[in-house]
């Protein structure tokens, strides 16, 4: 269930032809609003974007829930998400037939071998992505705790598909007209002549039989410093965050802040210089402002009081139209990888569910410092931390030894 010792956890359940799928989260304080609508949202904007597959035009994604909501707030106990699937046909051989070809990329292969099989179906139907509108339901309630409890917010987009990029930068003061500019590309990105860009890419790589795939953004708002630890590796945030967005279908890899840029430059212009504003000791970032954000906003496994930036790669849809060299699992022959319906490009879908799953893991590490067993007892928590830490040092202490006393 979860990254060791998390506080908020969640498990989905379900395959891609199966009668639907099942979220359920563990860990929410009592009277969070559970927004049905904007999860729904969510699990549309998971479902849209330009070179999406055909299964798309038969779901609607919805969430039903099941468990631990009355009357539109949660009441602490598990909540329990099903999402139904309207293209039901598991138990089905003539509809859901044997693949005995594995597609390069894909978890076919790996997943035979490991259950010995020769039908990779076995293992698709739960490797499939069609498990992130379950990942999209259940990670959405982290970002209803951020908003509602600690005024965080979130926005994911697509920086890129193959080299078709984004250069428009994102920041808090135009966070409306960002989210505005998103939602009008079919391709989630933030201006017009990208999303052109990418358009005629994914229309080029259909026409090819082909796939594409892209990198995907997501920063995180109004976090103070000091929100998970630097005392166990598997609790630092950024860890977490690495380890929540690797684990999201197709993704190979995952950077915060300057990421892999770092190796190529001097610590001199990496390292995000520290200044003390007293003007801003009201916002989150208690007054200490940098001129830079390289780290994006962890620092020691740890929020720093910037925005939280975080970057995924989403390698090519695995499933080809041309297909792939690949071989029959049963004569071991040479055959051309087996044609499952899919998409040409996907990356849309991925930047709605890293946005989701990298919120649930901040809104985690929230809750195991603040957590309290309702939204009051922990948004009290919240302020108070904030009140005091605002006065450091503490009666004139500089630590927690009774000798550190300022002279
Ligand atoms: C997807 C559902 C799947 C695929 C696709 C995305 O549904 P189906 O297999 O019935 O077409 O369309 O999954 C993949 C591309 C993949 O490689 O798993 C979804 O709902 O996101």
């Amino acid at each position: 269930m979860g990254i060791p010792n998390a506080k908020l956890t969640y498990q989905t359940a379900g395959e891609s032809h199966g009668p639907g799928l099942v979220a359920t989260i563990l860990g929410v304080p009592a009277g969070l609003t559970i927004d049905i609508d904007v999860i729904n949202r969510e699990l549309a904007r998971r479902q849209g974007g330009y070179g999406r597959g055909g299964r798309q035009k038969l779901e609607t994604d919805t969430i039903e829930i099941m468990t631990g909501v009355r009357r539109g707030k949660s009441i602490g106990a598990p909540i329990t998400f099903i999402v139904k699937n309207r293209d039901s046909r598991l138990d089905d051989l003539e509809r859901t037939p044997p693949v005995y070809r594995p597609r390069p990329g894909h978890a076919d292969l790996s997943g035979s071998i490991k259950w010995l099989t020769t039908d990779c179906r076995e293992t698709l139907e739960r490797a499939s992505a069609r498990e992130t509108a379950a990942r999209v339901a259940a990670t959405c309630v982290g970002r209803l705790i951020l908003k509602e409890i600690f005024d965080v917010e979130v926005f994911g987009f697509v920086r890129s598909i193959l080299d078709a990029r984004t250069d428009v930068d994102v920041s808090f003061d135009k966070l409306d007209a960002l989210r505005a500019e998103r939602d009008e590309s079919d391709t989630y990105t933030l201006d017009r002549e990208t999303t052109e860009a990418q358009r005629a890419i994914i229309r080029q790589a259909k026409i090819d039989k082909d796939t594409v795939g892209g990198d995907v953004e997501c920063h995180v708002f109004n976090c103070p410093p000091g929100v998970g630890t630097s005392m166990n590796w598997y609790d630092k945030l950024d860890a977490r965050i690495a380890y929540a967005v690797m684990g999201i279908q197709a993704f190979k890899a995952v950077q915060i802040g300057l990421g892999a840029e770092c190796s190529k430059r001097l610590g001199s212009q990496v390292h995000d210089p520290i200044h003390f504003d007293e003007s801003r000791i009201n916002e989150p970032s208690l007054g200490f402002v940098r001129t830079s954000n390289n780290a994006g906003g962890t620092e020691g496994g740890m929020t720093n009081g910037q925005p939280v930036v975080v970057t995924g790669t989403m390698k090519p849809i695995a499933t080809l139209l041309q297909g792939l060299p690949s071989v029959d699992l049963n004569t071991k022959q040479p055959e051309h990888s087996q044609y499952e319906r899919s998409d040409v490009c996907a990356v849309s879908a991925a930047s709605v569910v890293m946005e989701n799953v990298v919120a649930f893991e901040i809104a985690s590490a929230f809750l195991e410092k603040f957590g309290g067993d309702s939204v009051t007892e922990t948004r009290g928590n919240y302020d108070a931390f904030l009140d005091v830490a605002r006065t450091l040092p503490l009666d004139g202490h500089t630590g927690h030894s009774p000798d550190s006393v300022i002279a």
